[in-house]
């Protein structure tokens, strides 16, 4: 019933934009390119959504992708609780079910990387089982363990949330067996490391601990950085550091009518307050046009139309500020995570 409600709110705000349907799932645009380049799509509204399809969505896991039967499956809950609990995906099943949007990326994408993708994801809350085990006092902390014997930690708040999901579906199929099948634990704000694939237990645990990446130096927090990624220029798609764009003077991709820079921008917990570009390796300002998400857990997108005078060879910058924190434009120490800003190189032909 609910995800009848959700998908007819998400067919009346596509914004009329071409989409692609999914089967069994709703409309939005995907992601080959962010928004058309002909000048005049730029009258009608941003989407709501853009979502990386399955072909596209990067895969990140430390070791091959283990084999997984549904049907013997089970999570257990264990560790520091008076009831442990074990559940088969039919119970999963059995729950209520809800669809949410949520953008994925590794805390290690290297700045304006692939490494990072919007899905549909649908699932089940995990804070009603939470509830039922009665967590001991003793308990600071769950570690999340998975059938690849990869593991992550969290403190015990943190996963008694609301929007915390247990989720087997991504955009509108079962979870493919790279992406965890069938079942992998989704924590909004936190990085890629932090929502463990092919999840088999929740331990309560009473010291704290690191999991895989964790004892490797990567944030133990692992909380999204504000952050704006530049993903088209023109009809050209651009992805890491070196993105060099040759654009003619005329004809349809010519910088001469106009010349279309477009990206997303995310943050751990806040909506964008705006999204500026420059186009003069930041001597210059101005505001991108941006969208309004569901959540801040799902990327804001974001278009300028510059219209340069003359040709040449310019570098452009993006740079995003959400309610919370001003991404900073020289952060040279950033490690944890991709939050750096991307330079595009773009040659305008004479
Ligand atoms: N079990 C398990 N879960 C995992 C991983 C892993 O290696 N094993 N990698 C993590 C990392 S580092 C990232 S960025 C995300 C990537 O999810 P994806 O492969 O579905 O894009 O999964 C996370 N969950
Ligand atoms: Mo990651």
């Amino acid at each position: 019933m609910k995800r009848r409600l959700v998908l007819k709110r998400l067919l009346q705000t596509s914004g009329g934009l071409v989409a692609t349907v999914l089967p069994g799932c709703t409309t939005h645009q995907h992601l080959q390119l962010l928004f058309p380049v002909e000048p005049q799509q730029f009258d009608k509204p941003l989407p709501k959504h853009v979502i990386t399809p399955l072909s596209e969505f990067y895969v990140q896991s430390y070791a091959s992708s283990p084999t997984v039967d549904q049907d013997k499956w089970q999570l257990k809950f264990t560790g520091l609780v008076d009831t442990p609990l074990t559940l088969t995906f039919e119970d999963i099943l059995a729950a209520p079910q809800e669809d949410f949007y949520l953008t994925m990326e590794c805390i290690g994408n290297r700045t304006g990387g692939r490494q990072i993708g919007n899905a549909l994801w649908t699932g089940t809350p995990v804070l009603p089982f939470l509830k039922k085990i009665g967590i001991q006092d003793k308990a600071v902390e769950f570690m999340l363990h998975a059938a690849d014997s990869y593991e992550t930690t969290l403190p015990i708040t943190n996963l008694m949330q609301p929007d915390v999901h247990l989720v087997h579906r991504m955009n509108g199929e079962s979870l493919t067996r790279s992406h965890g099948f069938p079942l992998r634990i989704i924590i909004p704000g936190r990085y890629g490391q932090k929502q463990p694939k092919w999840l088999t237990e929740i331990e309560a645990i009473a010291d704290p601990k690191q999991g895989y990446w964790e004892r490797q130096g990567w944030s133990n927090t692992a909380k999204i950085d504000t952050h704006a990624i530049t993903q088209q220029v023109q009809s050209q798609k651009v992805w890491n550091k070196q993105s060099q764009v040759n654009l003619p003077r005329t004809g349809k991709k010519g910088w001469q009518q106009g010349v279309i820079i477009a990206g997303v921008a995310i943050d751990q917990s806040q909506s964008m307050e705006w999204i500026k570009i420059s186009t003069d390796n930041g001597k210059t300002w101005t505001h991108a046009e941006i969208n309004q998400p569901s959540s801040p857990h799902e990327w804001t997108l974001w278009r300028y139309r510059w219209q340069p005078a003359q040709p040449g060879k310019y570098k452009l910058l993006a740079q995003a500020k959400s309610r919370r924190k001003e991404q900073p434009l020289n952060d040279k120490n950033a490690r944890d995570g991709s939050a750096g800003v991307l330079k595009i190189e773009v040659t305008l032909l004479g």
